[in-house]
């Protein structure tokens, strides 16, 4: 609260504002983050700027601070959230989540990895091995996740490329017992480059991050991601796999195919060779995989029609991008096998409870928006229409709970966009999926006109047809959806094929067939005899959006935790406050509406003892102690002293203050006494009276 940091620092909470506007949130902000404050408090949720530079303020000693306080009880934080959370989870029994949101850059993952390393920080004092073991664990898989799943953007140098979501499992104590991690849409392509991989590829060792003999820091970097694999468990044998399939895309970076007559090869058969070596399986199968693909005949018959160059060009890109993203995918399910639960017995150990940490990409706009930014800003709009249900329903419930009268209050509702995306049938993935399931060449032209014949009298959806003055639809293939948190200009090149994501079947099967067993075990479904494959898969869009919906479904039953992440500027400079940017996500996180709804209710709530033990000081019937029935007749007592009897409401458990200003008085109050208690003190201490 206010008090505790001076008023140079501008007001720690946003509820405190003397009016809720723009201007004064704005003004408010920028202060705090000139200062070097770079969170504050709207309520419980934390509002933090990217400081773009190393913070002083998360040491041990900050963690003692916050260890087992009230919210109120110490300037903003995130330990403040992770601490809160953490005691919901303890003391009422209740899973909670931490949702950490904002756009690409915004501070998300930083986040997220100092309210984990603040959880692990306050449990297990007693040290005991297991729950230590279980820390080192969960503490050490970031490491190796944003090894496979970050990579740099125009955004962020270390931007996630997946979504992450982290369940942390506590025993009856309250120590960790394990958690298991959901992860969410990699962009392979991104993630994959990193690698090293571009064509024609020719110095294995120079550049990417897994054979990185370049800088030192790439080294340490290396070799920190080898000491964590080990640290989890992963086995000698699968961290060579690793390195192995990492190889191998690398080779398949380096494959050309030529045309000689009607049939087309590999111009390097060496690469082949190393391949087929580093997969554990044989030259010609790879060959035959890049070359041929097999399919059956009407008749049942099986045949191996031989790929054109552009098609083999495509399987190998693919192929190749499949093997990264199974990795990927394989890495988190082995490190789920290491910290899943085990033998957890709910009459011994008393009830299992869950923190859930969510860290997962933030809205984005490119240059260029594909695919993925389309899923990427999808997932955003759908977790902003959680934070209000749930910050509404949130009090509400409090409200309830407590017996308080409250009137609901608007707000923007976002769910016409969602709508506009996931509708069945009429939604945009509907008709990319029906797109996909066209028979003969549907184009993405042909999908875009789909779109804008179903959607166009749709006020969020526009493209260059519907639009053609427009200019930032310059392109034919240019489609635009008015997001919560801004426009974004959608080229359509590309959907079909990402959200079908093919994979020859001969590639699934020769991974399935390697000798390895741990390259095996990412392809089961290679295990299919080519006349078995008859179902389709699901689109990558549709089993996105069942994911994201999966996601909402398990926060929503979550007591939520929201950290709110600005970034101050595009240039990442620890000095620039970029006005006109933050506004933007002040508009779209919905910050201001944050604020009204705290504030439309009760600005402060606080059970009685608590209010008691910070006031009554500035009250003669309660100071030192009050001979009161209960404390909250003494609270009464205080209140009415001051005379905000009209500005507060007597809930079950909690006083309820609706303006800031009757506590700011109290605030003052209680100021001015403090000095002169410490010198009352100090005389009685000297025997002076
Ligand atoms: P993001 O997770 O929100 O973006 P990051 O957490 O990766 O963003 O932050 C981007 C960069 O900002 C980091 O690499 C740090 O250099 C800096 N940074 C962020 N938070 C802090 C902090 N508390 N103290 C110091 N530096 C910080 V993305 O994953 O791209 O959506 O996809
Ligand atoms: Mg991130």
């Amino acid at each position: 609260m206010a008090e505790l940091e001076g008023l140079e620092f501008g007001k720690s909470d946003f509820v405190l504002l003397d009016e809720v506007t723009m201007e004064q949130f704005m003004e408010n902000l920028k202060l705090r983050f000139e200062k070097g404050r770079i969170y504050t408090f709207i309520g419980e949720v934390v509002v933090s700027v990217n400081p773009y530079r190393e913070m002083d303020i998360y040491g041990k000693e900050v963690v003692e601070a916050y260890r087992g306080r009230e919210l109120y009880e110490n300037p903003p934080h995130l330990f403040s959230v992770a601490d809160a959370a953490y005691k919901t989870m303890k003391r009422r029994a209740k899973d909670t989540c931490i949702v950490i949101s904002g756009e690409s850059g915004a501070g998300k993952t930083e986040a997220s990895k100092y309210i984990m390393q603040y959880i692990a920080a306050i449990t297990n004092p007693s040290q005991r091995a297991e729950v230590e073991s279980v820390k080192n664990v969960l503490l050490k898989s970031n490491c190796v996740l944003e090894a496979f799943g970050n990579a740099k953007t125009n955004r962020n140098n270390n931007s996630s490329r997946f979504g992450k979501y982290m369940d942390i499992n506590f025993n009856f104590n309250g120590d960790p017992t394990g958690g298991h991690i959901n992860n969410y849409l990699l962009e392979k392509v991104r993630a994959w480059r990193k690698v090293g991989v571009e064509h024609n590829y020719t110095d294995l060792l120079s550049g990417g991050f897994f054979f990185p003999q370049t800088s030192s820091e790439d080294r340490s970097a290396h070799k920190a991601v080898l000491t964590a694999l080990k640290v989890i468990g992963f086995r000698a044998q699968e961290i060579d796999s690793i390195y192995m399939i990492l190889g191998a895309i690398l080779h398949l970076g380096n494959l050309e195919f030529a045309t000689d007559g009607e049939s087309v090869r590999v111009t390097a058969p060496q690469a082949v060779e190393n391949i087929a070596i580093l997969t554990s399986t044989t030259a010609a199968d790879v060959s035959k995989a890049l070359l041929f693909r097999t399919v059956a005949t009407g008749g049942g018959e099986v045949i191996d029609k031989g790929h054109s160059e552009q098609e083999a060009n495509y399987g190998r890109d693919a192929f190749s991008k499949a093997l990264y993203e199974r990795l990927f995918s394989w890495i988190v399910s082995r490190i789920n096998a290491v910290i899943e639960v085990k033998d957890y017995n709910p009459v011994l150990h008393g009830k299992n409870t869950v923190i859930g940490v969510l860290d997962i990409y933030g809205f984005e706009i490119f240059d260029n928006n594909s695919f993925e930014q389309f899923c990427i800003n999808y997932c955003n709009e759908k977790l902003h229409q959680l934070f209000i249900e749930l910050i509404l329903r949130q009090e509400q419930e409090e409200y309830d709970r407590e017996g308080i009268p409250w009137q609901h209050i608007d707000y923007c509702n976002n769910q016409i966009i969602v709508d506009l995306v996931e509708q069945p049938h009429r939604g945009i993935i509907s008709i990319l999926d029906e797109a996909c399931l066209g028979v003969g060449k549907v184009t993405d032209v042909m999908c875009l006109e789909s779109m804008d014949s179903k959607l166009g009298q749709h006020p969020h959806y526009t493209s260059r047809k519907l639009s053609p003055t427009d200019k930032s639809l310059e392109f034919q293939r240019h489609f635009r959806i008015r997001h919560y948190a801004g426009d974004v200009t959608y080229s359509v090149e590309g959907f079909l094929e990402k959200n079908k994501d093919p994979l020859f079947q001969d590639f699934k099967r020769l991974m399935f067939n390697s000798t390895n067993p741990v390259l095996s075990e990412m392809w089961p479904e290679g295990r299919l005899d080519i006349t078995e494959v008859t179902k389709r898969p699901l689109t990558a869009a549709t089993l996105f959006k069942n994911s994201i919906v999966a996601l909402v479904d398990k926060l929503a039953c979550k007591d939520p935790y929201y950290v709110r992440c600005i970034k101050p500027n595009e240039v990442k400079s620890p000095m620039l406050f970029d006005d006109a940017r933050c506004r933007h996500q002040v508009a779209y996180l919905g910050l201001l509406e944050n604020v009204r709804v705290r504030r439309a209710g009760f600005a402060y709530r606080q059970p009685y003892n608590r209010f008691l033990q910070r006031y009554k000081m500035t009250c003669e019937y309660t100071w030192p102690n009050h001979l009161m029935e209960s404390d909250r007749e003494a609270v009464e007592a205080i209140v009415k002293q001051h005379d905000f009897h009209d500005d507060v409401e007597y809930g079950h458990t909690k006083l309820f203050v609706r303006t800031p200003r009757s506590l700011f008085t109290l605030e003052q109050e209680r100021a001015a006494l403090i000095p002169i208690l410490v010198l009352f003190l100090q005389k009685v201490w000297r025997g002076a009276l």
